[in-house]
This record gives structure tokens, sequence and C-alpha cells, in this order.
């Protein structure tokens, strides 16, 4: 065991608390987090205290600000205190009038404790409830001032420190991980010139066109308010009822019925801000900009009965994916592309760019790669920084700007707002997560929980006595674009806006005809737990005007005949562009590496040991996560060595897996043979499409769960290797591990 782990990959960044320092921990040993006054320079204090403040504050430094050193705690080494740092003797009783008496009200160290843990939690977030972190950097190719003068984008190889938060939007804080559900990716860059939150989806399009409806869309998709089921699904009626009625959601309706929806990990999915924004220059210049990030390990998704068995095996999968990536080394990466287009040019699209529910095909703005962003470190703290973050649309610098979306324009005001109730104050900017790392100086005062010390007696602009600082910042600050606007205040939509259909159609013609069964397969189990009949055909009507095989495979799937399709809100002739290969996940392949890619080896007494060890340290030195599962934990002894079962067929079900090894070893075959767990692992493998390797006699174990007969019917399967020696088969299993998966021996069900 100790030799197969000594070769596993460790992060460097946190390298005494994980990988083989965390084996053994010093005892003891307490690390000092930095003293703040001293990166600032020495304070002079009459009694030598540093709290006393009667020392000069450190000039230009930002008391929110910098880095996390400054808040975070260590225990190690250290008794226990009360929040007011006196020491606690006895942390096991209360205090009581006699060992069999009441407890005294004046036990302060009890009541400060049950308080505080009474008072631990706070909301959970309206929407994106459910959701994982972690910190990296935004690492910019080359200076892109011709467009915008945002601090990241300035110079060749610039890196602004980010903290991006993953999530599902519909689910409870505790729900599962694989639901099937838009991913929030969200972004906030630390820049020099304030922080920049990014606010966005992994689906590039969005349900509804304007902020008014954003309270009816969630109302219809949280858990139904007499009941609250369904948890973390939008599989009921309420749901259904009102997308049914809201035909500009078919397009997005799509994508989210899609495999984008059931993402293998957060590191396989694509990122988009979603609305159109403005790019500045410093000449005062606009261009209109999409934001696009590219998973560097490719687009790669989950089928439909491995995220439903997910939910069981590992509630947690995506989080802990993420977490374990991280911890190894295997850094999640993207890449950022922009498209950048003109106000001309997009007078002359044929949809509304201020449309959230349209997107700007690659085809007629390409996407240009500007940067990679690269996650490279856990958090230390769940509640203190993924909990506590604090993402807001309204969070722009220098250099970014908004357009008219009034679905982007209500967000502005959202997200500021709902920090308020949710961290419980106006002063939630000062939560260590949250606090630029670029100074803040202005009169704002007061409030719950403020931190920062404000010196002096002005708090006011303009002022003299404080000789008239702190100052605008005139041209250096930030000044919206001059958009010129001139129109009648109404209630309404672009007549572009009632195109609900051109897109969805482009999206629906641009996938492979595996996609688009999926699509078909999810609509179906959707709409068969709706049990308002009405609501499934309305459903069905909408998809009629995007494509009648769409229309007719779900209304086969539902049991009826295709209805008549909905009525069209407007006369209008939308063209539909021409079919866009980027739209499908498929186009994403990725780098074809293995990294985090994790492989099953199933193992009993008696297999080949020698080999097993080869192939282990194989997939190992490229980054993969091989496991030896067998039927119980212990040992197995074969040809040569002993080997540790790292887990159980039990615990670790085959969908935790992105692949299966069935090593050779005659007598481990046979006890595997009679296990029902190996047979169902190895099932469910091969019908959630996933590479197998069996070697040897390892084919017998295919044989025995039906997949020999599967194959000898004539198909043929190229992801499913039967060799003769674990040599033979051990580079094309490795190759086939970094590709996507090849849906053809997929069928329905399962
Ligand atoms: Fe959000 N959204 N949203 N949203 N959203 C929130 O803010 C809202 C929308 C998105 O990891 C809330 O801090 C309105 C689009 C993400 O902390 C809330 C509208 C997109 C996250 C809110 C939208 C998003 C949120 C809940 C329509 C993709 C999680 C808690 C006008 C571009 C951020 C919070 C995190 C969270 C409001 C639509 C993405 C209530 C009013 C479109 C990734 O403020």
């Amino acid at each position: 065991s100790a030799e197969l782990s000594a070769a596993m990959p460790s992060n460097p960044n946190k390298p005494g608390e994980y990988g083989d320092a965390a084996r053994c921990p010093v005892t003891g040993a307490s690390v000092k987090p930095a003293d703040p006054l001293a990166v600032a320079g020495t304070v002079t204090e009459r009694n030598g205290s540093p709290k006393t403040g009667s020392g000069q504050p450190p000039q230009g430094e930002n008391h929110a600000g910098g880095s996390l050193d400054r808040v975070r705690v260590d225990s190690g080494g250290r008794a226990l205190t009360t929040n007011q740092g006196v020491p606690i003797a006895d942390n096991q009783n209360s205090l009581k009038a006699g060992l069999r008496g009441p407890t005294a009200l004046e036990d302060f160290i009890l009541r400060e404790k049950i308080t505080h843990f009474d008072h631990e939690r706070i909301p959970e977030r309206v929407v994106h409830a459910r959701g994982s972190a972690a910190h990296g950097y935004f690492e910019n190719y080359q200076p892109l001032g011709r467009f915008t003068k945002a601090a990241p984008f300035a110079e060749a190889g610039k890196r602004t420190p980010v903290f991006v938060r993953f999530s599902t939007v519909a689910g409870e804080r505790g729900s599962i991980d694989t639901a099937r559900d838009v991913r929030g990716f969200a972004v906030k860059f630390y820049t020099d010139e304030g922080n920049w939150d990014l606010v966005g989806n992994n689906i590039p399009v969005f349900f509804i066109q304007d902020a008014m409806k954003f309270p009816d869309l969630v109302h219809a998709v949280k858990p139904e308010p007499h009941f609250a089921m369904p948890q973390a699904s939008s599989a009921h009626d309420t749901y259904w009822d009102f997308v049914s009625l809201t035909p500009e959601s078919t397009h997005m309706l799509l994508w989210q019925m899609s495999d984008r929806a059931i993402p293998r990990s957060y590191r396989t999915m694509q990122g988009f801000g979603v609305h159109t924004f403005r790019l500045i220059n410093d000449q005062g210049e606009a261009v209109f900009c999409k934001f696009h990030w590219t998973p560097v390990a490719g687009t790669h998704s989950l089928v439909w009965d491995e995220a439903v068995k997910l939910g069981g095996a590992d509630p947690d999968f995506h989080r802990r994916d993420l977490w374990e990536a991280i911890e190894a080394g295997a850094y999640p990466e993207w890449e950022l592309g922009l498209q950048i287009f003109s106000e001309a040019q997009a007078e002359s699209f044929d949809f509304d760019v201020l449309d959230a529910t349209k997107l700007v095909p690659e085809e007629m703005v390409p996407v240009i790669p500007v940067g990679r962003l690269v996650l490279d470190r856990n958090p230390d703290n769940f509640f203190a920084e993924t909990e506590q973050v604090a993402f807001c649309t309204a969070h722009i610098i220098p250099g970014i700007d908004f357009t008219n979306d009034p679905l982007l324009q209500g967000r502005i005001h959202s997200y500021v707002d709902t920090q308020i109730s949710r961290l419980g104050g106006a002063n939630f900017h000062e939560i260590p997560i949250n606090a630029p790392l670029a100074q803040v100086h202005n009169n704002q005062r007061d409030g719950m929980h403020r931190q920062g010390i404000p010196r002096g007696r002005v708090a006011y602009e303009p002022n003299s006595l404080g000789g008239g600082c702190p100052f605008q910042a005139g041209m250096r600050g930030f000044t919206s674009f001059p958009e010129p606007v001139a129109e009648d205040k109404v209630r309404g939509k672009p007549e572009k806006f009632a195109d609900h259909y051109s897109q969805a159609r482009l999206f629906w013609r641009s996938q492979t005809a595996a996609e688009q069964q999926h699509i078909v397969n999810a609509f179906r189990f959707e709409l068969t737990r709706v049990q308002v009949p009405a609501i499934r055909e309305r459903v069905v009507s909408l998809l009629v005007n995007v494509d009648e095989v769409l229309a007719q495979g779900v209304a086969d799937g539902l049991g009826f005949t295709l209805p008549p399709a909905a009525p069209l809100v407007s006369d209008c002739d939308f063209p539909v562009p021409a079919p866009s290969p980027a739209l499908s996940l498929l186009s994403q392949p990725g780098d074809g590496s293995i990294r985090a890619r994790r492989v099953a080896i199933l193992v009993a007494e008696g297999v080949e040991t020698e080999d097993v060890a080869a192939l282990y340290q194989a997939i190992l030195a490229d980054g993969g996560v091989p496991r030896l599962l067998g039927v119980r934990l212990g040992q197995v002894t074969g040809n040569g060595r002993t080997l540790p079962v790292e887990a159980t067929l039990e615990a670790m079900p085959a969908v935790l897996f992105d692949a299966l090894v069935i090593p050779d070893g005659e007598a481990a075959i046979a006890t595997l043979a009679q296990v029902g767990n190996a047979l169902e692992f190895v099932r469910d493998q091969y019908r959630h499409c996933k590479p197998i390797l069996a070697v040897g006699a390892g084919g017998r174990l295919l044989d025995k769960a039906g997949i020999g007969a599967a194959l000898a019917e004539g198909a043929t399967d190229p992801a499913l290797l039967r060799v003769s020696t674990m040599k033979e088969g051990t580079k094309a299993f490795i190759a086939l591990l970094g590709k996507p998966r090849d849906y053809s021996r997929e069928v329905d069900p399962p």
C-alpha cells in the first residue's frame, strides 16, 4: 500500500495538510497568523498593546483586504478559550449547584457555547444554495487594451486571483450534486481596480427574458409550497406548468433537457456569462462581448441512469471530485474566450443581443481565447469561504459595463440586495472572502458587524477638514458608457424577443443523434412525472414549433398523439441559422489527458498481481486515479505480491468510476462471478458507455454479466477491450480513458 500510495500526487500548495506530510502531522505545532501591523510597519504604542489604538494606522492599507492569511486560525498546540480569549478549564461539564443540582445561570462558558451554536445557521441562497468553490487565478494571454481597459486584461501573463463557486440551482444546501439542473459558474476576480464578479451558468441562454419573471420561475421550479416536494428536481407539475405557458423558455428547455444538465464534473463543463456585456477601452470606445469558459479537460457529461444512481452512491459527487482533483494537484483549468462584436454588427443579427434566451452562434462571431483560469487551492473552511462568498453582478470594474438586457438589469439589483439578508447586513463586503484586494476608501459608515475603524471626524465629501480625502478618481475611476437614451417609458419587449423557436431549432439541429435521443428521453422522464395531462400536451405543443421529430419522439414516449403547435406570438418569419457544431458537447473532446479520471480495478484472491501493479502505476503516472476494488476490505495475493483492497464493490459502486479493468486470474474471476455486486458493476459500466478492459480470464466476467453475448451478435465495440495480456491492452485502454464516451453501445432503457 505504501509503495502504491507513495506515487500519488499531492497539492504542493498545502504540503503540511495533505499528501504525504499529512500522514504524519507534527504534533503540537501551531501556525501563527501573520501580524497585519508588522506588514505595514511598526506601530508605537504607549503600553505596548496594539489594541489601544494610540499609534498611527497603517497608511494606505485596506483594513479589510489583503491575503486571507490575516484571518486564518490554526489551533494546533493551543488551549481552548472562550470567545473572549479566556482559557477554559473544563469543556465536559456545566456549572451546577451540587453534582445532582440545577445548572447555574452564571455559567457564562456554557451559555456562550450554546448561544453561539443556536445561531450557527444563516439563510441559504434563494437559488444556487448547493455549491462548491475553490481558489485560483486567471492568467491573461495578451494585452487587450484595444478593447478594454479592465485590469485583468492589461498585460501578457498577468495573474489575477479568483475565487470560483459552482452550484446547482433548484436544490437546497444539502441536496444531491447530480440533479438534472443548470449549474452556476460564478467567478470573483480580485483585480487591482476592485472586485469583478462574472456570475454565469454552464448554459449560454436563460429561461426568461425579463427580470420581472424570475420569482415566478423560481417559485415554479422549487419544491411545491404545500408539501415541499420534490427536492432538487424540475420533474413536477408546477415547473412544467409555468414553462409550458412561457414559450420564451423553449430554447433553454432544450439545453436543460440535454446532457449539459448532468455534467460529469464541474471540471468538465463550460461556463457562460449569458448576457451581452460591454467592453470599454481607455479611449471610451465600446464593443459588445459574450464570455465563454471552456474546460481544458473537455466537456463530459453523465448519462441519466448514472446520475440517478449517483444521487444515492455519493450525493457529494461533484463536490468531492473538485476537492480531490485539487488536492491531487490535477488543477482544473478553463480557457476564457470572448465573442467581440460591434453595435452595428449586433443590429444586423436576426435576433436581439439584449435577449438572454438567444446566443450568438460561433459561426457568426468567433470565440477568441484570451486567458486561462486555474483552480489550485481548496478553501480552508466551507462556511467562511464558500458559504459566505457574495457574488453580485453589480460588481464590475473600469473597462467593463452592462448592457440593457432586461434580465441583467434586474440582476444588478438582486444580488446585492439578497446578500443583505443572507449575510446579515450591509457590511458583507468586509467578510474576508468578499473583501477586495484593492483599497476601500469612502464615507459609508456603521451598520451591523462593521469591521473597519475609520479614523477622524470627516465622513462626507466634499470636505476641507480631511484635506478633501477620499477624493473622486475622475477619469481614473469607473465611468458608465454614455449610451444615448431617448425613449418613452413603457412596459414591453422589442419585436425580436418574440422569436421563441428559431434558436431552439438551431440547438436541436446542432446535436448528434445520441444527444438528440438523450433530450427526448429527458423530456419523457420529466413529463412522465408530471401528473396533469394538459401540461404534458402543452409542452409538446411548444416542441412542435421546434422540430417535429423531437415533438413526435416525446409524444410517443408519453403515449399520446402529436398535439397541434402552440400559437406563435408573432407573424414575423424568423430565419433559423445553419447548424452550429460548437453547440454539441462532443465538439469539445478535451486534451485527451486522463488527469483525475477514476478507474476501478476489480481484484480477488488469485488475481494477477504483477499485472495489476503495473497498470496501477501506469494510470497514476498519467495523473489518473486507480482504485483496487474487492468484495471485502483487506488484502489479496496472487502471483508475486500482496495488494491492498482499497474499497469495496458495495461501498463504491460502478457509477463512481470512469472506467473498469477486469484483470486476469482464474481463481479471482471464479470468485467475482459469484458476487452479485460484481456483475452489477460490470453491467453498469457497460450500459453507461464507459471503457472496459478485460484481460484473459477477466473476459469471462463479461460473459457472466451478459455482455459477451451482446457482442457475439456481431456488434463491434471500440470501448470494450478484450485482450489476452495486460500489456497488450494497457496503452489502448489509457487512450480510451482520455476520450469522451462513445454512446454507440447505448440502449434505452439501459
Ligand atoms: Fe442568479 N441569483 N438571478 N442568475 N445566480 C442568485 O444571488 C437572480 C440568473 C447565478 O455561487 C442569487 O447570492 C435574478 C442568470 C449564479 O453564490 C439571487 C435573476 C444567471 C448564482 C439571484 C437571475 C444566474 C446566482 C441567490 C434574473 C446566469 C450563484 C443567492 C433577473 C447568467 C452565485 C445570491 C453563487 C444566485 C437572482 C438570473 C446565475 C437571488 C433576479 C441569468 C451562478 O440574487
